[in-house]
């Protein structure tokens, strides 16, 4: 993620109020110096950065400490207040409330539209959601197939006639078609074959008026970074109804740029895209979306990446017990590396967890494909006692195995290293780490393990 380096920035400023002896007038002044340097390197816009940094530091040198908070913890805080608010302050979602909903996508060509229709089809999909999906792109020839073949895998019907010349007259068709299938969601895809704000406008006035969606989604291009104020700006001036989707925050440096600005104009980010898989789609949470960024974990964003999972039965909440207690076997563990080989680089799965930062050793979190399949052949040679008790596992019964697996005793110590490792990183993230810094945090929502 390129608004990784947003967050480096942002940690290390923090990490150097950590060191430092005493927290004065000067550290205080650095500190807020750094912040603002971070911000406008991610193409934020200035004035913008100055009113908040200025907020950040009349509060950190003016505010009372309350009792128990250090003069450093109560500086995290009021940073990570500041820049949650200047981000939208409160998760907003895309409400089904009528059956069917009809959800209609604006953008200009290019900005991801295509790719994050079919990115919510999944996301509701998995919610429970039936979901018909419309293609009105008359402009593009492959436009239709391009939306099929990312949904296919799901079987999410798409409604399209690549031969048809009327966008108008396919979006009336195709939400007609669905409303007679009787999905719980329409989604409709449109061309956005314009350069300006004025002519996205237009089409979405024209596509409103023909199929009367109950909610219009704009969704904008992450890279341009402010620049995604006029856009936002225009189009929050012709719906109340709008929400947003800023894509491809996986790979631009100016993504807290558009970020901030599109939160600027008051119209709701809803989803963010990171990246170019259909699973690669996040409900924009502030609070969950700083914290990560300044690298103090995301228990919450953890625990729905789990559920997610637990819903494709892939992975399981006794199982997440299991692992957060320690009591795992390789079995489990294997299952668990799969899993998470499906839902993307672990790394970023791990970045979520408290303290983790980005200080994870990568051979660590990089399991590669190659590697999983060395330990599925090593762990075909164990003996059920073994998979369920890996602690029995001495150097004879390495060497048996090993030779049994045509694999190195080696190979069969890495398997063995490599749960050990984990154990160990499971058992380090206890309760008592995670409501220490619940309680550091105030507000954060760490629900689920109880503290
Ligand atoms: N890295 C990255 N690429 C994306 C993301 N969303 C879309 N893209 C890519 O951007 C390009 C344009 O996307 P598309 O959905 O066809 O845009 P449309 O013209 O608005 O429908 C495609 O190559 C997509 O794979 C994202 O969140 N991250
Ligand atoms: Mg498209």
């Amino acid at each position: 993620m390129a608004l990784e380096n947003l967050g480096k920035a942002l940690n290390s400023a923090l990490k150097k109020l950590a060191r430092s002896n005493v927290v004065d007038e000067a550290v205080i002044k650095e500190v807020v110096r750094d912040i603002q340097r971070a911000l406008i390197m991610s193409d934020v816009n200035v004035r913008l950065v100055l009113d908040l940094t200025k907020r950040i530091q009349k509060r950190a040198l003016e505010e009372k400490l309350p009792p128990g908070i250090s003069r450093k913890e109560h500086i995290i805080k009021i940073v990570y207040e500041e820049l949650t608010n200047f981000l939208g302050k409160e998760a907003k979602s895309i409400e089904i409330k009528e059956k069917p909903t009809v959800l209609l996508t604006v953008g200009i060509q290019g900005s991801g539209k295509t790719t994050s229709i079919a990115k919510l089809a999944r996301y509701f999909q998995k919610r429970g959601y039936n979901v018909g999906l419309v293609c009105t792109d008359t402009w593009r020839p492959g436009a239709y197939y391009q939306l099929k073949q990312l949904v296919e895998p799901f079987n999410i019907e798409v409604f399209g006639d690549p031969e048809e010349k009327d966008a108008i007259k396919l979006a009336r068709e195709g939400v007609s078609y669905f409303k007679e299938k009787n999905v719980d969601i329409i989604i409709v895809d449109s061309a956005g074959r314009h350069k300006e704000e004025k002519g996205l406008i237009e089409e979405m006035r024209q596509i409103s008026e023909a199929i009367n969606p109950h909610e219009v989604i704009l969704v904008i291009d992450g890279t341009i970074g402010q620049q995604a104020y006029n856009q936002a700006l225009a189009f929050k001036e012709a719906t109340p109804i709008g929400s947003i989707i800023v894509t491809k925050l996986d790979g631009s440096a100016k993504g807290g740029g558009a970020l901030s600005a599109v939160v600027a104009t008051g119209a709701p980010i809803k989803f963010i895209g990171v990246g170019e898989r259909v699973e690669d789609l996040e409900p924009f949470d502030p609070k969950r979306f700083v914290s990560r960024l300044l690298g103090l974990g995301d228990i919450q964003g953890l625990l729905e990446k789990f559920e997610e999972l637990s819903k494709e039965h892939e992975f399981k909440e006794e199982d997440m017990e299991k692992f957060l207690k320690g009591k795992f076997n390789l079995k489990d563990m294997y299952a668990q590396l799969e899993a998470m080989q499906k839902m993307g680089p672990l790394k970023q799965i791990l970045q979520m967890i408290p303290g983790m930062g980005y200080s994870l050793p990568d051979e660590f979190v990089q399991v590669g494909e190659q590697r999983l399949k060395k330990f599925k052949v090593i762990m075909d040679s164990m003996t059920e006692e073994e998979l369920e008790k890996p602690d029995i596992i001495n150097y004879s019964r390495i060497k048996r195995i090993a030779r049994g697996s045509g694999t190195s005793v080696r190979d069969v110590r890495e398997l063995l290293q490599q749960y050990n490792q984990m154990k160990k990183f499971f058992k380090g993230m206890n309760k008592r780490k995670l409501s220490r810094l619940a309680k550091k945090l105030g507000g954060m929502n760490f629900g689920g393990f109880g503290i």
